[in-house]
């Protein structure tokens, strides 16, 4: 039977994937197999993507929620002409190679995002939805105008963070986000029956997205689903494709036993014969390098063109410096905001008033928060609420979605123009966890801003107390953590994550107020890490945020006794790392004794003490009653402090 140019595409994606796999030993054949047409129809007739210049800001994002089928992206980005050679798909899954186990963010190969997380994928091409919505609102259609794609599996649809993406996108009338739903009822142990029976077209009718459905392998009818798809911008679209996982496979089509092993040399064989492929491995016809070479030049054709429009734009000096400001922003210098003499605010509504002003020098900066932004001093206060009515507002209304909040924010950075933060209570860091780690692992330099930061937020007890949160985000490679102890470093803070554009980080602020220094910190030293705020040469005291104060409370009781204590203050443990090593010493001192103090688990603090030092920390969960009383029976007062500290200097 002979088969169409387009068919013999999906095959080449087919064997290809199927022949990398077999190759490494190592993969998932089964869902390239049977998104390999989805893949095919999408590309070819739909996608807006330039192979001759990738990074295009116009173009559509793709993103493959369902990392696995890591081998369909490396295939499809090969016949596409993007920089992804025969070579790098022989080297599938090998050390050094870009074609990893899972897809890795890498713009200029092609490839959007990470994904391998199940739901990640879903949730933070919502973000670039939510990006591109943004961006468009303020330059127009003329130079802002694509979609995100999305190919999401049956263990996308199954995780939680989805329903929260999708739960959003809904509300906010998404409509430029066309997902196709690779709807094969199976998930890696066995069929999906055993444990997932929702009826998803109707779950996502009743949470405002367009649904349709047809058979992923007939490409006419993919097309025509695609088209309503794009036609549709009022609601964001989920196709759910029907489809066989590991299409073509004699004896492990429709089974879970292509999910995620080779198939083997011999079943490759009757594969091959039953696509009508008698190609040796890693070839592909020309007819097929035609067909998305032809398709694809259109494309070429169109970035063009939006090249002109951009540069005729451009001579307007406002557009031009409105453009500049959102894709190639300065870095900033930020300053301490002013206090009432002898106030003590939280770090928290510090941080609030350094959004403000920071909020005016850099337009491209939106946030949100998972609905506490009266609590975490998010609101960007000459702004509105981003809405379908108005898309050029920079306060986001995640509503109670932590997890998505997470991985949306990722996606509105990792789409570019946008420079994103999002918040919620430090404690319910756990919960947006993956998309935290995720962003720190793709070096995307997305902002979080985690309040109510230890047990002395007081009365809402321990369900709401962070205790080991600190320490389990500095335990995440690539995460800057600062926790600010003043109006001076809450500053400080925000320039340090501003300014880095190669990983995220978390701005640890407290609910109470917090006594000021003498004299305003200069925010530049949050930058080092750490820094000297009171000298002394009997022992050095190392705290963060609201126990720097204390700290130097506790030296003045110390001071009394006879005792010179110098004390550190250290926002930023990351950023302390990346000092010389004499530098260190010079901050913590070299022979002198070290006490960390700090409201939280005292795991990580011997890095600084030496295991020899003092740890004062909380290792226990906290209670619920006013911070004062919790001060007294954890501990955390001037002179419980300066006993331990005597105590210790004696023993
Ligand atoms: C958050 C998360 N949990 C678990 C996994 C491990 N895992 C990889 S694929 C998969 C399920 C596969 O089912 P489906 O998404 O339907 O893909 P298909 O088997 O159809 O290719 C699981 C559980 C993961 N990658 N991410
Ligand atoms: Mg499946």
């Amino acid at each position: 039977m002979s088969q169409t140019v387009e068919q013999r595409a999906a095959n080449a994606i087919r064997t290809l994937s199927i022949d990398a796999v077999q190759r490494a030993n190592s993969g998932h054949p089964g869902a390239p197999m049977g998104m390999a047409d989805m893949a095919v129809v999408l590309w070819t007739k739909f996608l807006k993507v330039d192979p001759s210049d990738p990074l295009w800001l116009d173009r559509d994002r793709f993103v493959l929620s369902a990392g696995h089928a890591s081998m369909l992206l490396y295939s499809t980005l090969h016949l596409a002409g993007f920089p992804i050679t025969m070579d790098d798909i022989k080297a599938f899954r090998q050390w050094g190679s870009v074609t990893a186990g899972h897809p890795e963010i890498d713009h200029p190969l092609g490839i959007e995002m990470t994904t391998g997380p199940l739901g990640q994928g879903f949730a933070t091409g919502v973000g670039m939805a939510m990006a591109e919505e943004h961006l468009r609102g303020i330059f127009g259609p003329a130079l802002i105008d694509h979609r995100t794609y999305g190919f999401v599996s049956d263990g996308d649809l199954m995780e939680g963070v989805t329903s929260e993406a999708a739960s959003l996108a809904g509300h906010q009338q998404l409509g430029k986000i066309v997902y196709l739903y690779d709807d094969n009822s199976i998930s890696l142990v066995g069929p999906t029956s055993w444990s997932f029976s929702e009826d998803i077209p109707k779950k996502f009718d009743a949470i405002g997205w367009h649904t349709l459905t047809v058979d992923g392998h007939d490409h006419g009818a993919l097309a025509e689903a695609i088209s309503a798809g794009t036609a549709e911008l009022g609601r964001p679209t989920l196709i759910s494709c029907k489809t066989h996982i590991g299409y073509g496979s004699p004896n492990k089509q429709d089974s879970a036993a292509s999910h995620g092993s080779p198939l083997g040399a011999e079943e490759i064989a009757l594969t091959k014969e039953r696509l009508g492929w008698d190609l040796a491995p890693f070839l592909v016809p020309d007819d097929v390098k035609a067909l998305f070479a032809n398709s694809l030049a259109s494309r070429t054709a169109q970035r063009l063109a939006w090249e002109e429009r951009l540069s005729v734009a451009r001579g307007d000096s406002d557009i031009a410096r409105l453009w500049d400001a959102y894709f190639s922003p300065q870095p900033v210098a930020l300053s301490a905001p002013p206090l009432d003499a002898g106030a003590k605010k939280a770090t928290r509504a510090l941080s609030g008033d350094v959004i403000q002003n920071l909020a005016q020098v850099r337009l491209d900066v939106v946030g949100g928060s998972a609905d506490l932004a009266s609590s975490n001093n998010t609101q960007i206060k000459n702004s509105g609420d981003f809405t379908p009515d108005d898309r050029t507002a920079r306060n986001i209304r995640f509503g109670v979605r932590e997890h998505a909040m997470g991985a949306i924010t990722n996606g509105m950075v990792i789409h570019g123009g946008v420079r994103a933060f999002s918040g919620t209570f430090l404690q319910f860091s756990d919960y947006m966890r993956g998309a935290v780690r995720l962003g720190a692992l793709m070096g995307v330099p997305s902002i979080w801003v985690f309040t109510h930061d230890s047990i002395f937020l007081g009365e809402d007890g321990p369900t709401h107390q962070p205790v080991e949160h600190v320490a389990a985000l500095r335990a995440i490679p690539n995460l800057w953590v600062i926790r600010p102890a003043d109006a001076g470093e809450a500053a400080g803070a925000w320039q340090v994550a501003m300014n880095r554009t190669d990983g995220p980080t978390a701005l640890i602020l407290t609910r109470q107020g917090v006594a000021e220094p003498a004299e305003t910190t200069d925010p530049a030293v949050v930058g080092r890490g750490a820094f000297v705020t009171r000298e002394g040469s009997d022992v050095v005291i190392v705290a963060t945020g609201s126990e720097v104060s204390l700290a130097r409370d506790a030296a003045d009781v110390l001071a009394e006794r006879g005792v010179s204590a110098r004390v550190v203050s250290m926002p930023c443990v990351e950023a302390f790392n990346e000092l010389s090593r004499s530098d260190q010493k010079d901050i913590i001192g070299r022979e002198t004794p070290r006490v960390s103090l700090e409201a939280g688990v005292t795991q990580g603090w011997a890095e600084i003490t030496g295991r020899r030092g003092l740890r004062i920390g909380i290792d226990t969960f906290g209670a619920s009653a006013p911070a004062g009383i919790l001060a007294e029976q954890y501990g955390f007062t001037a002179d419980a402090v300066a006993g331990r500290i005597d105590e210790f200097l004696k023993a």
